[in-house]
């Protein structure tokens, strides 16, 4: 069994109901079992083009299932959900990203785990910190924590 981390991200629709769907939808899959999902964190877009709102949460599992595989039973939710890929980092009805997998680096045109941009994202990062606070980044060998209050820090300069 491998501790997975997972980010869920809505802002279209009904988003704490998009959220509640997507947990729904993950918890069935075979070879997931659950851990421990955080509130919901209202957070201003980021990046792509002038968008919504978004509701953000975080999701801990234990799995026996592969990278590559948890990705496609994540894309398939995405896909059942109404998500249409269209412009980059787009507003979206649901959004699952895989953030951490152990402490296992995968880097490949299709998953890039840990999540490239995961430490410089305030949206990932303080939900994660809610409920995997000492879970270890395998190449910055910081806890969620660290890199949580760091960016905090880095946000407060600017
Ligand atoms: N992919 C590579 N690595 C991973 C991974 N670790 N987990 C690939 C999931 N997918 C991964 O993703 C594009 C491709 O990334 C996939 O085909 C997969 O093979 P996508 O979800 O289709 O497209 P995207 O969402 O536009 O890109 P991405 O990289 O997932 O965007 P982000 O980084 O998730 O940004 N602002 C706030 N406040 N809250 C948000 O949740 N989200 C985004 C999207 C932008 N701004 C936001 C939020
Ligand atoms: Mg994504």
């Amino acid at each position: 069994m491998v501790h997975v981390c997972v980010s869920l991200g809505s802002n279209i629709g009904d988003r704490t109901g998009n959220l509640l769907t997507a947990y729904n939808h993950i918890m069935v899959i075979k070879g997931i079992q659950p851990l421990k999902f955080s509130r919901f964190y209202e957070t201003a877009p980021i990046g792509g083009p002038p968008q919504p709102m978004y509701l953000n949460a975080a999701l801990s599992v234990q799995t026996t299932l592969l990278p590559h595989q948890l990705l496609e039973q994540f894309q398939r939710i995405e896909t059942l959900m109404g998500r249409v890929r269209t412009v980059k980092w787009g507003p979206r009805p649901i959004d699952i990203d895989i953030i951490l997998y152990g402490d296992e680096i995968v880097n490949d045109e299709r998953l890039k785990i840990p999540h490239p941009l995961m430490h410089s994202r305030i949206f990932v990062l303080e939900p994660m910190a809610e409920i995997e606070p000492d879970i270890i980044h395998p190449v910055f060998q910081k806890t969620i924590l660290q890199l949580y209050k760091e960016l905090r820090t880095k946000m407060k300069e600017v």
